[in-house]
């Protein structure tokens, strides 16, 4: 075994990558990361009992954050980036004498359950460590949501945790994951307003052109206001799409629409864009020798080869002019009409639609929401998503968040009385707003909670941000939810069976059996 790495719904056969990574990623660098995140929970020891003390370590608080965040799947893949990042975290457990554990990796544990508990508590927390570092990135940061980092992340080395002890610590990294997503809106609504409904063209205009891909709004922002007057039109990609629909971004003009789709489909629509290409985080992969001179990455994003954008300094911005340069020195994009799709559903949008929503709630006319959120994804199986959706009736509305919508935003699934069936909230990253919409549901609808609404949950997963958005959903008391394309290979036997017993989350199946449990309820 060269390797072991288990975190994604992509792993090898369902069990684990051992030679190398199905993403791409080489043994050097998980094991890399397995050294990395052994450093990080030293130092989430030593600053769990710091903070006891009244000590707070800001230093360490970003480096947890950033180093969770650089191992989340497809985020960074540079062995040299892994290294430095070591080596800071090697730093401070010298400043500080902090303890690291000798065993290293998910087979650390010896027991199947404890280490399927450690495992997800660990996903949970490298998702919700990146969310607070999108949060961290626009000048938002929570101490509270630190602290429960540290705790938690620490509590994956003791060996004298019970199971019971750590099902709470994943139900407690639930809360955190929304605690962390409503700062993370708050910080993406203060920097860029509430998104509005927008019509976005998936066309493409004649010119020199940028494709922006991954979710950090900043790097989009910076890369918008240095090419102000260039005569060079910025696109989104992926999980950049929603960008379209906040104000403080729509205003430029040179914004010029969605190129692509979701993640996996890169290389495909990477190597048919004549301009350049800006990662800002996960999830990319191998860039085909066609473009790689063409591409560039951001931030925590990484590929051996790949051009880096520096980190800002001194309160400047990014840099970006390498990516300018290179898209004026490409031949550009050429007119072609294109489908337009609308966005901008989130909470803000959605709760301004409220009267108009429960009123055709109440006559009938939407008679179910399916949340159908989370990752898009390679395999094959995924289809589902798109079976589904078009197997809903006329008389159902999707919400949706997250690069899964991919599978059916394209759809011509029409609108209720104005309403689109497909109501886009954002990126993962605004997964969020469907938990303030469902509260408001069950509010308006005058119910217990959210599982006594007309309402099914169908998610795709594919890295830990959706593993934080599941924590979430758990903690808010969410039952019913189905999760697919397979389920998580680091979920044991016995875990699998206390989240059927608590939660009654089930695997998706087939799309018409599925669809009739859905519409009864279940
Ligand atoms: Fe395998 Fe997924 Fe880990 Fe990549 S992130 S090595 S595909 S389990
Ligand atoms: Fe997608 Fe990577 Fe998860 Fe942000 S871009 S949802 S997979």
């Amino acid at each position: 075994m060269n390797m072991f790495c288990y975190q994604c719904q992509e792993t090898a056969g369902n069990k684990g990558c051992t030679v190398a990574g199905v993403c791409g990623k080489p043994s050097e660098v998980a094991n890399l990361q397995d050294e990395l995140i052994a450093q990080l929970q030293g130092l989430a020891i030593w600053a769990t009992a710091a903070r006891q003390r009244g000590v707070i370590d800001d230093q360490i608080d970003l480096l947890v954050v950033e180093g969770l965040f650089l191992t989340v799947t497809n985020v960074n893949f540079d062995p040299k980036r892994m290294e430095q990042k070591i080596a800071q975290a090697k730093e401070l457990v010298k400043k500080t004498g902090a303890t690291i554990p000798s065993a290293l990796g998910a087979l650390a544990e010896k027991n199947e359950d404890l280490r399927s508990l450690k495992q997800l508590l660990l996903y949970g927390l490298k998702g919700l460590a990146a969310y607070a570092n999108h949060a961290y990135i626009l000048k938002k940061a929570s101490p509270e949501i630190f602290a429960f980092i540290h705790k938690a992340l620490a509590a994956t080395v003791r060996s004298d945790i019970s199971a019971d002890e750590l099902v709470g610590l994943v139900l407690a990294a639930g809360q955190n994951g929304v605690a962390v997503m409503a700062l993370l809106d708050k910080a993406n609504t203060e920097a860029y307003g509430h998104p509005v409904i927008t019509k976005v063209a998936t066309g493409t205009k004649a010119g020199k052109a940028i494709l922006v891909s991954g979710h950090d709004l900043l790097d989009l922002d910076e890369l918008l206001q240095q090419t102000v007057g260039k005569g060079i039109n910025v696109y989104t990609h992926g999980e950049m799409l929603p960008a379209n629909a906040y104000p403080g971004l729509k205003k430029y003009p040179h914004l010029a629409g969605n190129y692509g789709t979701a993640w996996h489909a890169q290389q495909r629509e990477f190597a048919n864009f004549p301009g350049a290409i800006l990662f800002t985080t996960n999830c990319i992969q191998k860039p085909l020798p066609s473009y790689q001179s063409n591409l560039f990455t951001a931030g925590l994003a990484g590929w051996p080869g790949v051009s880096h954008i520096a980190d800002r300094a001194d309160g400047k911005q990014k840099d970006f002019s390498a990516v300018i340069q290179k898209a004026l020195s490409l031949p550009g994009l050429s007119d072609k009409p294109g489908k337009e799709l609308t966005i901008g559903f989130a909470h803000n949008t959605i709760l301004s639609l409220a009267d108009k929503v429960v009123a055709a709630v109440k006559s009938g006319a939407i008679k179910r929401f399916f949340v159908m959120a989370g990752c898009d994804g390679r395999l094959k199986e995924r289809q589902y998503f798109t079976d589904l959706a078009q197997a809903l009736p006329a008389d159902t509305v999707i919400l949706t968040a997250g690069c899964a919508k991919f599978r059916y935003n394209q759809l011509e699934l029409g609108d209720i009385g104005g309403i689109p069936r497909v109501l886009d909230a954002g990126q993962c990253n605004d997964s969020y707003s469907l938990a303030v919409v469902a509260l408001k549901l069950v509010e308006v609808f005058g119910v217990k909670s959210v599982n006594e609404l007309p309402l099914s949950f169908d998610l795709g997963w594919y890295e830990q941000k959706a593993v934080i958005v599941l924590l979430a959903l758990l903690y808010l008391g969410v039952k019913n939810i189905r999760l697919g394309p397979t389920v998580p290979a680091f979920l044991s036997p016995n875990v699998v069976r206390v989240l059927v017993e608590k939660f009654a989350i089930k695997p998706t199946g087939e799309v018409k059996a599925d669809l009739a449990e859905m519409l009864a309820g279940r």
